[in-house]
């Protein structure tokens, strides 16, 4: 063989894009032995930046024979594909996930919101936005951002503070460490989140000869972090010194697999379990120690116990500002916290104690470490009491007493009837889905948890309009679940989209449309901080007053959804909501989206969470009301904490001179 006929031989000349899509479905992730394809497919929208570029390569791929796929998935609008794939990878506990393909301009700027929400929330989703050309031969293009001051700034740039990784591959050569280096971040359960290659739209279509195997199948193994074992040592040591311990859970639980592991630390030590949104279902309903939601949307329970806790362990948390009720949750004058997280950044905060680890093997390290230590029986006692008291709550939330009832309007219902009827109906592991609005903080407070993959509350970035797309990505992940998408009917306006891609794709979601004509969540927090629920309400403008306090609006949301082609049922009692959600729980799997329309009263709140989050009011103002909320918010700022204490972990043994 000639030098020239080996060089060929090893070599295989594809457009960037083609490589792209051939790199792409022969990646493969792995964890605990189980491996599967990093990427279920592409969702994409065509304009001219990719239509020849990745287009073309898609439809080349998807014509072609052999298992090398990678399944193209037209959506409606790239926010909202964005917001699928972060559906679909926290469903599959971060180990799969989609691409995203979009036109240059304002296809790619739309998939920012969701680029924020994938990184804030740590889920991998891959970025394709394309980009203006890289030879800039005929300069401006359509869509091109012009700046006078930098010639190579474009529009894509606003990905980078939004991603883990970025980088805009403007010559063929730079293709594979692009892919290389977005790989490693989307698979490194620390580092994980937005990942974007920007691919300008002249080198999509440029053909090159790339090594053979930069194709060859690659398998990326999902790390699962050792303790180190004096930190687990000195967290035993910590949590042995505590008299009332808490955990609160985190979303790292259920990334990590480590329901199980939690639910035997628990067993063995008797220490209670509050959640954060996205640690919810970490124990299931019904456990001993399973206190629920914890923090400004929290029980009773699980914040009065953080009031009391003198030693704090957080597993796989953030610590948002909903978890500690903006840092005035924990009141022990010594409080104490010990972090497991998998990511350093997480680990290090409210000086805790870092056990930079796997959730799953750092509490089965620290469940053997603890050896023998449980809490006392006044405590156990504590929680059973609050819980019964909680859960009481809970009961006449979703079956309200008549006093209540008696004073809807006619067809009416309350939010509580509405959550009280999905979480009594649906089967355990349904799945029930949300992001904005006044559902989360109530789906957090109330819902009865009973399968760790049961419950989809996106908090990190709370967009109004991830439902309907997310509701896909959880169904299009594991079609033996029903998914339930709360929607408010602000958050439905948003984003409703994907309900034709749903059709398209004949994938069965249930989404539950909460009409309350506006803000039920915002409303009431403005009212709470003096601003009077202004411009909170779907309302004409009034004729005499000039302001948004006229008529309901006439606005048809059910006609809307039936217009995208889902199944409506409309219903305007309890019976007929229970009706609906047997007939939804009875359609079809390949039936395509199916929409139950409720209108509930927003005047009738869920049990308090006895919590508080910070909201800064107006130190002055023309209005009696903002000045009145403006004397409360210090009162409540007054219990905010620093959360500085020292772990007081042992120090070493003096070392010899
Ligand atoms: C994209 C986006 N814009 C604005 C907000 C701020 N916000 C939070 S809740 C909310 C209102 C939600 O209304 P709706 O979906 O009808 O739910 P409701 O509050 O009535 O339950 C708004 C505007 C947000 N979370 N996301
Ligand atoms: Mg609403």
């Amino acid at each position: 063989m000639t030098r020239d006929e080996q060089r060929t031989s090893s070599t295989v000349r594809l457009t960037v894009a083609q490589a792209v899509v051939r790199f792409l479905a022969n990646q493969w992730s792995e964890r605990d032995g189980h491996r599967q394809k990093l990427f279920a497919g592409c969702f994409g929208i065509f304009g001219h930046g990719n239509v020849a570029g990745l287009g073309q390569a898609l439809l080349q791929n998807e014509l072609a024979d052999g298992d090398q796929h990678l399944p193209y998935v037209l959506a409606r609008n790239e926010q909202a594909m964005v917001h699928t794939s972060v559906g679909y990878a926290r469903q599959k506990d971060r180990l799969q996930t989609w691409a995203c393909t979009a036109s240059v301009g304002p296809g790619s700027t739309n998939m920012l919101t969701g680029a924020a929400l994938a990184t804030i929330n740590r889920i991998p989703v891959l970025l394709l936005p394309s980009g203006t050309f890289a030879t800039r031969v005929s300069a401006p293009v359509l869509q091109e951002l012009e700046q006078p001051y930098a010639a190579d700034v474009t529009v894509n740039d606003a990905f980078r503070p939004l991603s883990k990784f970025f980088d805009r591959v403007s010559r063929p050569e730079q293709l594979p460490s692009a892919l290389l280096g977005a790989m490693r971040v989307l698979t490194d359960p620390a580092e994980t989140g937005a990942v974007t290659i920007a691919l300008p739209q002249d080198v999509q279509a440029e053909a090159f000869d790339w090594p053979v195997e930069l194709f060859a199948p690659r398998t990326w193994r999902v790390a699962r972090p050792l303790p180190e074992a004096v930190d687990i040592a000195d967290a035993a040591e910590l949590i042995r010194s505590a008299k009332r311990p808490l955990v609160v859970a985190g979303g790292g639980v259920h990334y990590s697999g480590a329901e199980d592991a939690l639910r035997a630390f628990c067993d063995a030590t008797g220490i209670p379990v509050g959640e954060s949104q996205a640690g919810k279902g970490s124990l299931p309903h019904g456990h001993p120690q399973e206190m629920g939601a914890i923090g400004s949307t929290g029980t009773t329970a699980a914040n009065a116990l953080a009031a009391e806790a003198d030693v704090v362990i957080g597993i796989g948390t953030r610590w948002s500002d909903f978890t500690t009720a903006s840092r005035t949750a924990f009141q022990h004058s010594t409080v104490r916290f010990v972090n497991i997280n998998v990511a350093r950044f997480d680990a290090g905060k409210h000086s805790g104690l870092p056990v930079v680890a796997d959730a799953r093997e750092a509490l089965t390290a620290l469940t053997g470490a603890l050896e023998g230590y449980a809490v006392d029986d006044a405590y156990r006692e504590r929680q059973a009491t609050l819980w019964a008291r909680w859960d009481a709550a809970v009961e006449s939330a979703f079956h309200p007493p008549t006093d209540v009832t008696d004073r809807l309007a006619d067809g009416l219902l309350t939010q509580g009837q509405v959550l009280g009827a999905v979480n009594e109906l649906s089967d355990p592991r349904d799945v029930v889905l949300c992001a904005a609005g006044s559902m989360p903080g109530d789906i957090h407070k109330l819902w009865r948890v009973r399968d760790r993959k049961a419950y989809h509350v996106e908090y990190g970035y709370s967009c109004m309009g991830y439902e309907v797309p997310a509701s896909i990505g959880v169904r299009l992940a594991d079609e033996s679940r029903d998914v339930f998408a709360m929607v408010g009917d602000g958050g439905y306006l948003m984003m409703p989209t994907e309900l034709v891609t749903a059709v398209q794709e004949r994938v069965k979601v249930i989404v539950v449309l909460v009409q309350n004509h506006g803000f039920h969540s915002i409303g009431s927090l403005s009212e709470s901080l003096g601003s009077q629920r202004f411009g909170t309400r779907y309302r004409f403008r009034g004729e005499g007053s000039g302001r948004l306090d006229g008529d309901v609006l006439p606005v048809d949301l059910a006609a809307n959804a039936r217009s995208l082609g889902a199944h409506v049922i409309e219903v305007h009692s309890v019976d007929e909501l229970h009706q609906a959600i047997k007939e939804a729980k009875a359609w079809p799997a390949d039936g395509g989206p199916v929409v139950i329309h409720v209108e509930t009263d927003p005047r009738v709140y869920s049990p308090d969470s006895a919590s508080w989050w910070d909201v800064p009011v107006s130190q002055v103002s023309d209005l009696e009301t903002t000045r009145t909320a403006y004397g409360e918010y210090l009162d409540h700022k007054a219990a905010q904490r620093p959360l500085t204490m020292p772990t007081g972990v042992p120090s070493p043994p003096e070392s010899a001179p």
